[in-house]
């Protein structure tokens, strides 16, 4: 494959080609506006149809490949995302604005993935049994799905596209990858690994684009058997109707109001950090975060002084710069957004403790103080709706009765966390908890690579992401019965 002339602008890989685009998106450092990252093309819907019928023609061949080229393909991009961690890191931070910390724990997440699902190629599995007729036997086999369409949010711009890319190559389908506009440098990395690594030409097709655009074609597509989206809970109902108006399978990750219910009896040190690290880290933009504090009242005073304590020591700034513990909101319309919950949770009559408050950095940049809400009820909207900053609020509850009911009444239901010395309140919680993961002594995000992610209510739609689960979504499954 020929990879010079692909990056200026960086361009998208339909058919095994680094193709131009329509036009191009100039992708900036919210740290600072004034930088251009780089320039990569967006695509038309011309574009994405082509792409979709490459990935349709690559599939009969792929799809029977069989485990060992798609294992050394996947262990290929496991080992190069490794190699180039550090580079890959920087990129991540600025374009989406997180620590280079978090930015490089999350590029190796992404190879841990990519290793994962090589090993899960080779790990076949499938039955054999005998039929309720005598002489027929009965086998049950997972095949391919087809061509899948992916479309990723920017708050993981590298580890969501690998967990999604990875299982769905592992298991023999065709994809295209339509990765946010507001990040696509990651999503080009992969791309340009992918094709390092010798991806069968159309196997992987990459259009960057607006979702009016490619995400419109991928959904409307009659070649597309299946979608896997990350997003919003308003864009995920339009992907779902849309998907399933056309008999595609559909999978969804969406938002959260995730509660974190702290206990009198909690470890305060860990209840503060638990709540510090999941509501605040990667600038509280996690699907996974813990907006709501759920406290009871024998702890709450102390709680929400150690909790401010931290909060304001917390250094705001550059995610390139190895002090910075919070980055910039990623772009203008997030940060007005998170200015008017703000907004909104003073005029609900919510005390504003800390935070909320512009700054301005040594580079024009969308940095906000991490913001902290008491005296709040489980019914204002700030804790009804997802903010997706760093903004959380405290609830005060008379006791673990209360925290659990109050935890569960939400309209989400995709992480929840508990900090407790007590094994029979966490039991409980863990029995009870209306959510797909629940956390005990530890925050609501931050999750391992290899176990099922996903939730419940309106957070999730459709089979689980990640680990072996991950197959539900990407196979089908095929029962034969033979007479011999
Ligand atoms: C994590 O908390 O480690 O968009 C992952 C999100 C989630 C991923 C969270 N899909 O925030």
């Amino acid at each position: 494959m020929d990879m010079r002339n692909i990056t200026d602008p960086h361009r998208n890989l339909i058919d095994g080609e680094w193709v131009e685009g329509a036009s191009v998106n100039e992708n900036r450092n919210p740290a600072n506006t004034d930088e251009v990252v780089g320039r990569y093309a967006r695509a038309s819907r011309d574009d994405a149809r082509r792409a979709i019928a490459a990935a349709r023609a690559a599939f009969p061949e792929w799809s029977r490949s069989g485990p060992q080229q798609r294992h050394d393909l996947l262990k290929a991009v496991s080992d190069r995302i490794a190699a180039r961690a550090d580079e890959l890191g920087r990129l991540l931070a600025r374009e989406e604005g997180k620590t280079l910390a978090e930015a490089r724990g999350e590029v190796m997440r992404a190879s841990q993935v990519f290793g994962f699902f090589a090993g899960e190629t080779l790990r076949q599995t499938g039955d054999l049994v005998d039929s309720v007729r005598p002489g027929v036997e009965v086998t049950v086999q997972r095949e391919a799905l087809g061509v899948i369409g992916l479309i990723t949010p920017w708050n993981f711009p590298i580890a969501i596209p690998a967990w999604k890319i990875a299982p769905a190559l592992a298991y023999g389908n065709c994809v295209v990858l339509k990765p946010a506009d507001l990040t696509p440098g990651c999503a080009w990395a992969i791309a340009e690994i992918l094709a390092e690594a010798g991806v069968p030409k159309g196997v992987f097709n990459l259009v960057m684009g607006r979702g009016s655009e490619v995400g419109a074609e991928i959904l409307e597509n009659p070649e597309i058997d299946a979608v896997s989206f990350t997003g919003s809970v308003e864009t995920g109902r339009m992907v779902a109707e849309t998907c399933v108006a056309r008999m595609k399978k559909v999978q969804l990750e969406m938002g959260g109001k995730n509660p974190l219910v702290v206990l009198d009896d909690a470890d305060l040190d860990t209840a503060v950090d638990c709540a510090l690290n999941g509501a605040f880290f990667s600038t509280g933009q996690r699907c996974t975060a813990s907006s709501r504090l759920i406290v009871t009242e024998g702890i709450h005073d102390r709680f929400v002084t150690a909790l401010t304590e931290k909060l304001e020591a917390l250094k705001v700034g550059d995610p390139l710069d190895p002090a910075t513990q919070i980055g910039p909101v990623v772009d203008e319309g997030q940060l007005e957004q998170n200015r008017r919950y703000v907004k909104i949770g003073r005029e609900e009559g919510a005390t504003l403790v800390c935070g909320g408050e512009l700054i301005e950095g040594a580079t024009p940049g969308h940095f906000m103080t991490p913001a902290l809400f008491t005296n709040t009820t489980n019914e204002m909207r700030i804790n009804r709706e997802e903010i997706f900053g760093p903004v959380a609020t405290v609830i005060k509850v008379a006791d673990y009765d209360e925290a659990l009911r109050v935890a569960n009444d939400t309209g989400f239901g995709l992480s929840a966390g508990i900090c407790t010395t007590s094994l029979g309140r966490a039991s409980h919680f863990r029995r009870h908890a209306e959510a797909g993961m629940v956390m005990v002594n530890l925050p609501t995000a931050g999750v391992d690579y290899h176990t099922p992610f996903g939730g419940r209510k309106g957070s999730s739609y459709g089979p689980r992401e990640q680990g072996q689960y991950a197959r539900e979504f990407y196979t089908t499954v095929k029962t034969a019965y033979i007479k011999a």
